[in-house]
């Protein structure tokens, strides 16, 4: 490693078996490094050396981020329709390189609204389930509030993330314009489940219908697999507070690994039924076409992913150590492994991820990396604990078709030349 210092952190998920995690917890020293941290940290010896202290702001009803940190989404119009008027915009894609862990600010969470955001009332708001019930109930906001709760950490992906990619890749796209139509938030709400016994639905019905109170009233048939009954829940509150509006408030449905379009924000309606409605949001909307022009309808599920996320597309590194991370996500359940190469998927080395690992929410990963100046390409692949491997690119659209828009879940590779410049490629 030269003169580099090099990090060993082990974050290794803690148990009974083993030592705690903060004794597990250690960073080693290359031998002879003393003063030679990671990049850019210079020695010291005396309080002389960091600036003084400083008088604070007065204390606030809310605070909000340092006046250094920039952050925010990017409005765009449909694949590579940058730079738009927000009134033309379909989506609003996450800042993934901006970010850590595996959390997303509520205020970053990508959004995408088909009729833009209602500011409902939640006063007047109301849930209708009805159809193939015992009995037909209609909920309000208190109502929800006041039955059992759940809590769960999952991502919310579009189907549409990675669209940017099938056919060619733009060499000036950030990992936000590639990657960002996918999110990680704590959402609170009452199960399915218990709203299915509430109402008594027939054993005969093996549909459900959500709709929407916006505007386009976009309306998605689910299976009412048992899965999807035991997961699928009515959130009202989003990392800790009452939803955003452009995130469904004051009640959405969450669906655990399954493509964003049914998690339906605004929710009014949910009707039981034996077949699927097929609205237009499944009939002209969200169905892959093939390679033989025939189109595929109901491909819910989000596949296994991951991309890195520094370095990547747009930045620029400088020779020697760095540390590389990104985030890793599946719709299958837990992501179990991610490898990654740094010679351009010739070889692959397990990279480390932050604990814990929750099932259908993204995790990040990290991994050490000398580059030793020569240009190469940098590739991530992630496994999930049901064996699913992230497919590289040539054998993933040689198995969908160039004619599929949705679902794109190929390895992403990073180019870096040799003046370290970092740019999106195919493979
Ligand atoms: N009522 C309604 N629900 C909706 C949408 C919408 O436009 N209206 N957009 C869907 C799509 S396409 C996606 S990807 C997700 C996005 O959720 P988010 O905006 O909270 O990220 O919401 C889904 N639910
Ligand atoms: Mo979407």
């Amino acid at each position: 490693m030269g003169d580099h210092m090099k990090f060993s952190l082990d974050l290794a998920e803690p148990d009974h078996k083993r030592p705690s995690l903060s004794r597990r917890c250690f960073i080693t020293a290359s031998a002879g490094l003393a003063g030679s941290l990671a990049a850019g940290a210079a020695a010291a010896d005396s309080l002389a050396d960091v600036p003084p202290r400083e008088d604070g702001a007065d204390l606030s009803g809310h605070s909000e981020r340092s006046q250094y940190v920039k952050l925010a989404r990017i409005p765009e119009s449909g694949p590579g329709k940058r730079n738009v008027d927000p009134a033309d915009a379909i989506n609003s894609k996450t800042p993934l390189d901006k970010l850590f862990g595996g959390i997303t600010p509520s205020d970053l969470h990508y959004e995408r609204s088909h009729s833009g955001a209602p500011d409902l009332d939640p006063a007047m708001h109301r849930l209708l389930v009805h159809g193939m019930v015992k009995k037909p109930l209609v909920f309000n906001v208190e109502d929800l509030k006041s039955m059992p709760s759940v809590s769960r950490v999952v991502f919310i992906e579009c189907t549409g993330n990675g669209w940017e990619n099938w056919k060619k890749a733009d060499a000036n796209l950030t990992v936000q314009n590639t990657h960002g139509l996918v999110s990680t938030n704590e959402w609170t709400g009452v199960p399915l489940k218990l709203i299915v016994d509430l109402v008594g639905k027939d054993a005969g019905s093996h549909w459900m219908l959500a709709e929407g109170g916006d505007a386009a009233g976009v309306a998605r048939s689910i299976p009412l697999t048992d899965e999807i009954l035991n997961e699928a829940f009515i959130a009202y509150g989003q990392n800790g507070e009452p939803l955003r509006p452009a995130h469904g408030f004051p009640m959405r449905l969450v669906m655990p690994g399954f493509e964003g379009n049914l998690n339906i924000k605004w929710l009014r309606r949910l009707k039981f039924g034996e077949q699927p409605w097929m609205t237009r949001w499944e009939t002209a909307r969200y169905t892959q076409l093939q390679a033989n022009g025939k189109a595929t309808q109901f491909q819910l599920r989000m596949d296994t992913n991951s991309v890195i996320t520094t370095p990547s597309g747009t930045m620029a590194i400088k020779p020697g150590y760095q540390r590389i991370n990104g985030l890793a996500w599946s719709g299958h359940g837990k992501i179990a492994k991610v490898e990654i190469s740094t010679d351009g998927a010739n070889s692959w080395k397990p990279a480390q991820l932050t604990q814990p690992a929750l099932p259908k929410a993204q995790v990040r990963f990290q991994m050490d990396w000398v580059w030793d100046g020569k240009p190469t390409r940098i590739v991530s692949r992630s496994t999930d604990d049901q064996g699913n491997v992230q497919p590289d690119r040539k054998s993933f659209v040689a198995a969908m078709g160039s004619n599929a828009l949705f679902h794109y879940n190929a390895q992403q590779t990073w180019s870096v030349d040799e003046t370290g410049r970092v740019r999106n490629v195919l493979d």
